[in-house]
């Protein structure tokens, strides 16, 4: 990498975490997740249940990307938020994004949730990313 690629790289991740900074300081605010669960915003649905909604990512990391909410948020901004009451939520969310990858991804996806700044969690409703239809690497970036 020469010194001006290192520069440019430098000064991309700073505003990638200035953008995060500032996305965690609206953290318990109305997120852009409630207008997409009110409609007021549209989005291609790929799950629709009593509890929750799983609709395509604007910004697809694969063939495959949705995000997996929970029709209440409840506090639940971020997966160390939750509550010991929360756990059916959870446990529902992860086993709908299993049942999603599974029907969408049949040669395997990968689940995430991301978590604060260094998480690289952008979005303060909490959420399952589902992606899948093309080879992973391992670590994440
Ligand atoms: O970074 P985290 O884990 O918080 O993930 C947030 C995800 O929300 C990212 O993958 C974004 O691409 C996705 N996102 C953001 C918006 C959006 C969306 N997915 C579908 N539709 C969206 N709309 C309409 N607006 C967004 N700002």
């Amino acid at each position: 990498m020469n010194p001006l690629q290192t520069l440019l790289m430098a000064s991309r991740s700073e505003d990638e975490t200035n953008m995060l900074k500032t996305a965690a300081s609206t953290e318990g605010q109305p997120t852009i997740f409630d207008k997409i669960l009110d409609k007021t915003i549209p989005s291609t649905t790929v799950h629709d249940d009593d509890l929750c909604y799983a609709f395509a990512d604007i910004n697809p990391q694969g063939p495959f990307h949705c995000l997996v909410i929970p029709k209440n948020r409840d506090g639940l901004t971020r997966l160390s938020n939750a509550r010991e009451d929360q756990k059916e939520i959870l446990g529902h969310l992860m086993y709908t994004a299993g049942q999603l990858g599974k029907a969408n991804c049949p040669e395997g996806f990968r689940t995430v949730v991301n978590e604060g700044v260094q998480g690289a969690q952008s979005v303060y409703h909490i959420h399952v990313h589902v992606i899948g239809g093309r080879q992973m690497t391992w670590p994440p970036g």
